[in-house]
């Protein structure tokens, strides 16, 4: 964990913004995987260890924002406990780890709450993902499991977002970190990539990797050479030379912040003409993304800059046609790019996402577009310094897509179908960065893994 004073520090941040009422953070519990006591890898919830930083399960913070007192519920560890897990701290020295004094057996939260709820207290609590979560959360306040995310607290949602959606120093350090076991992840699967290894050894390759250096992956590894599925994680393939292998993948640090990057390479090591035409858009559209990302910005703004790259790199392929902004207006090049640019990334991969997309990526001033494809974008609000996003432009050749579009004669003025059905096929490019918006600019976050074509082959050869 960081050290004591940032957790007080983001407790106190957010009591300045929440004037009254009970804010209950739920920690997250062991989950059993095909029974009780064979669990998933333990992964405490992000806001949990945002404020109360303890890394176990069993526990629920709250924070009084009338008196500005802050407790943890959990208990001690008994006998039995310690014959199998071992000698554990005591809570209240875990407690004082945190910074929080007032510690209390989890059996005691439940009166605490019904004694807040009989003084007509504000309960402000998180939209719940987790099942037993959404079970106990009913429990302790009697809200209906259906009602609770309309019950949740909007403001108290808003508040750990304006914290949370800026990285501090300490929270860029773990990133870094996380970008350096990411960069090793995917180095390692460009040199495994020679055609007759299966995808399935490198995607479990560098899974190990993420779980020897960090906390394990950040989400499930996508690697496939169908790489125009977008999230593919059927690894069941065998590669084949002439095909094309995408890896998105990143892993977490042992404090749980994230990395999060897509490379493209070509089985085997050397890119066919067609490949590298393609690949270069990508890459073309990526760059122009971190040149132009800085603050005051909308990332909206950059998706179609992105967007617009892509068209006229499609144009000169002709494979799109007609004017490059009117096409992107209209939505065409969504049949190549039919994704958002980016999101945020934190201690989630897609950080907060379970608060709502909307309030996280999006604001008063910035609305979603409700344009197939720019639908998908899940950050397009003003960028500030300290925000950690990623930056993936890709371009697939969905065949069935192409065949739907066709057949209702859809952007005709646009598309030239007959090219674009000579590439079913050829698969799917994206290519992913993370990263940091500064005071002027941005940065990249970690070293850039191999990205222009030179750098992946020659790293693919070595
Ligand atoms: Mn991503």
């Amino acid at each position: 964990m960081f050290k004591t004073e940032v957790y007080k520090q983001r407790r106190d941040a957010l009591k300045a913004k929440i004037k009254s009422g009970i804010g209950l953070f739920l920690g997250n519990n062991e989950m059993p995987m095909n029974y009780a006591g064979n669990t998933f890898l333990y992964r405490q919830d992000s806001t949990f260890l945002y404020f109360f930083a303890l890394d176990m399960p069993g526990l629920a913070g709250v924070i009084d924002f009338d008196e500005g007192k802050d407790y943890i519920f959990g208990n001690d560890v008994d006998m039995e406990d310690i014959i199998w897990m071992g000698p554990q701290p005591l809570m209240k020295d875990n407690g004082l780890k945190a910074g929080v004094n007032h510690v209390h057996s989890f059996g005691e939260l439940d009166s605490f709450l019904k004694n807040a709820i009989e003084k007509k207290r504000e309960i402000h609590f998180i939209p719940q993902y987790r099942h037993d979560n959404q079970i106990l959360l009913e429990k302790l306040t009697g809200i209906k499991i259906a009602d609770q995310k309309n019950r949740s607290s909007l403001s108290l949602i808003k508040a750990i977002i304006a914290l949370r959606n800026v990285k501090d120093q300490y929270e860029i350090e773990e990133l870094e970190k996380a970008a350096a076991i990411g960069y090793e992840m995917h180095v390692t699967a460009m040199k495994m990539a020679k055609p007759g290894i299966s995808e399935r050894e490198i995607a479990g390759t560098i899974e190990g990797i993420a779980l020897a250096r960090g906390a394990g992956v950040s989400f499930p590894i996508i690697l496939s050479q169908n790489g125009e599925t977008l999230h593919n994680h059927d690894h069941s393939q065998v590669l084949q030379a002439g095909r094309m292998m995408i890896t998105d993948a990143g892993a977490e640090t042992t404090l749980h912040y994230a990395s999060d990057y897509t490379r493209t390479i070509p089985v085997g090591g050397k890119f066919t003409q067609r490949q590298r035409e393609i690949y270069q858009i990508v890459l073309d559209a990526n760059n122009a993304v971190t040149a132009a990302v800085k603050p005051g910005v909308t990332y909206q703004s950059i998706h179609l800059m992105a967007a617009r790259v892509i068209a006229s790199g499609l144009k000169a392929l002709d494979l799109m046609q007609g004017d490059v902004d009117e096409a992107v207006s209209a939505g065409a090049h969504a049949m190549f790019f039919p994704h958002g640019l980016g999101h945020m990334m934190g201690m989630d991969v897609h950080d907060m996402e379970n608060y709502g997309e909307d309030y996280v990526g999006y604001d008063e001033e910035t609305k979603r577009i409700q344009q197939f494809g720019t639908a998908y974008l899940r950050l397009g609000r003003k960028l500030q310094p300290g925000y950690v996003l990623t930056n993936e432009p890709g371009i697939y050749f969905i065949p069935a897509l192409i065949q739907q579009w066709k057949d209702e004669g859809k952007f005709r003025q646009f598309i030239n179908y007959s090219k674009a059905e000579s590439y079913i096929g050829f698969g799917g490019i994206r290519l992913e960065d993370d990263l940091l918006v500064t005071q002027n600019g941005c940065r990249l976050i970690g070293k850039r893994i191999p990205v222009t074509i030179e750098e992946v082959e020659s790293t693919m050869k070595g």
